[in-house]
């Protein structure tokens, strides 16, 4: 050690013992004893007076401890039958000569997602589309190139079409102030939200929120498919799920439920909790479904719902559980009735698909649980599907022992050999392929089943 560092360490070791004697001396200091024989004597004092009042004070916590436990019950009665059920376990025969209904294929992509494009149209050909030949309607902020449409029109058995999404339609709502947004997209680039910094990728969830069914070239459908570029379907699907929705009378149909990165949407879930209350939209199974509860004594949540601009006015929390809206089959006239309508433009006034990251899988997910009745949603439990990083994999459970799954933790599960031999699969002709990508985790798909349903949708407890 140097000289100068050598003293320097001495010096640091005086002024620290010096320090040391000084705060001793003042803890052995008179005032100090007679603070401290002080507040001993305070406190016995409060403890006598507090014996007095003794059975009050176990009235108020018993009441504290029965009102959170009322808060945090499940609101959710047991089902006698399940609101909603897959349209078939296992392969049916493709209805090939069936009327088809009133609906289109559709994808949102750019040209360079040329090859992902082809592959996910390739895939929905092979498992479903090579008997029903649907339409397909390809959708873009500015004209698809030839190497595009020749692609794609090569891979598709369906008629295709091509269009460009007006200007207004992909940009910023005309009252929202430009540079606040601009500020608030840096802001979200610098904490990391995902997308946050791209302007386009806003445009873009504005557009799937808001716009896409008032698109001229969707006008004459009535239902919609929606595939992203990269998608895989890993089952044959053998029925007609447009048809099936209809006559179930199904509204929107999801196959991936999970969690939303609550950065991405901090305010959004207090603005709808609000706007649902103002209108008097009644609690439905699935909205109830998506509170997390606070355990805070009622007092302490009123605080919380003052001073937390992520609580809805009882205090609780949305669980961020919501539909994965890359892939989605739904009526667009539910989209294009006035409810659907208002509930957009409040949300457009509000500037929050740029203020903040308002992504359009929570927003279709959350005016879903608030304007449609629960049994107008289905899961199609019965496929399989991939959006990398995330499959669902439609196998009766028994897939791994409790434990083995951990919140938001990308898992690769094996389905077990025996399961696959027993032929617990509920989809057709499925093909599970871990190199695709990583099994979801089942939370949020057993909170939606445990409304729907009225039972999980994977139990995580059973054996494998
Ligand atoms: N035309 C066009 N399409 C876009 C643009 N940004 C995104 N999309 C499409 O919008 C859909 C969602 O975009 P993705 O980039 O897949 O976003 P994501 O699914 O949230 O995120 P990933 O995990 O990256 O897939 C896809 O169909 C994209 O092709 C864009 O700027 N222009
Ligand atoms: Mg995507």
């Amino acid at each position: 050690m140097a000289y100068k560092d050598q003293a320097r360490a001495r010096n640091n070791q005086s002024a620290l013992k010096s320090r040391f004697s000084e705060y001793a001396a003042a803890v052995q200091s008179p005032a100090m004893v007679s603070r401290v024989a002080n507040a001993r004597g305070f406190l016995l004092l409060l403890l006598r007076r507090l014996r007095r009042h003794l059975p009050w004070i176990i009235i108020i916590v018993a009441i504290t401890v029965l009102e959170i436990l009322y808060h945090i019950r499940s609101p959710l009665e047991t089902l006698a039958e399940p609101l909603d059920k897959p349209f078939a376990t296992g392969c049916r025969n493709p209805p090939i000569d069936a009327p088809r209904a009133n609906a289109t294929l559709l994808m949102l992509a750019r040209n360079s997602d040329v090859n992902g494009a082809v592959a996910a149209i390739r895939s929905v050909e092979d498992r479903f589309n090579h008997w029903a030949h649907y339409p397909i309607i390809f959708l873009n902020d500015e004209p698809f190139n030839s190497t595009f449409t020749t692609a794609l029109s090569s891979v598709s058995s369906g008629e295709v079409t091509f269009a460009t999404i007006p200007r207004g339609m992909w940009s910023m709502p005309s009252q929202l102030n430009n540079e606040r947004a601009q500020k608030a997209m840096v802001f979200q680039k610098d904490h990391k939200v995902p997308y946050g910094g791209m302007e386009s990728y806003h445009h873009m969830c504005r557009f799937n929120s808001g716009f896409f069914y008032d698109m001229a070239e969707l006008q004459k459908y009535r239902w919609y498919w929606r595939i992203e570029p990269n998608v895989r379907f890993t089952c044959d699907i053998t029925y007609d799920p447009f048809i099936e929705m209809q006559r179930a009378g199904k509204k929107y149909g999801y196959i991936i439920a999970l969690w939303e990165l609550i950065g991405t949407a901090p305010t959004l879930y207090r603005k709808l909790s609000d706007y649902k209350t103002l209108h008097s939209f009644p609690t439905t199974r699935l909205w109830s479904a998506l509170i997390k509860r606070s355990i805070a004594p009622w007092p302490i949540r009123k605080m919380l719902a003052l001073t937390q601009r992520n609580r809805n006015s009882a205090g609780d929390k949305w669980n961020t559980c919501h539909f994965w809206s890359n892939f989605e089959i739904a009526d667009m006239d539910w989209y294009r009735g006035p409810e659907y309508r208002n509930l957009f433009s409040f949300l457009d006034q509000d500037g929050g698909f740029y203020l903040e990251r308002w992504g359009d899988a929570p927003i279709h997910t959350l005016a879903a649980a608030m304007l449609l009745k629960d049994s107008e949603i289905h899961h199609f439990r019965d496929w399989g599907y991939s959006h990398p990083p995330f499959q669902y994999i439609p196998a009766t459970p028994k897939l791994r022992k409790k434990g083995d799954w951990k919140l938001g933790e990308l898992q690769n599960v094996r389905v077990p050999e025996e399961v696959r031999e027993r032929n617990e699969m509920r989809g057709c002709n499925c093909e599970v392929s871990f190199e695709l990508s990583s099994v979801i985790h089942p939370y949020c798909a057993n909170v939606v089943g445990r409304a729907l349903y009225g039972t999980a949708d994977v139990d995580i407890d059973a054996q494998g």
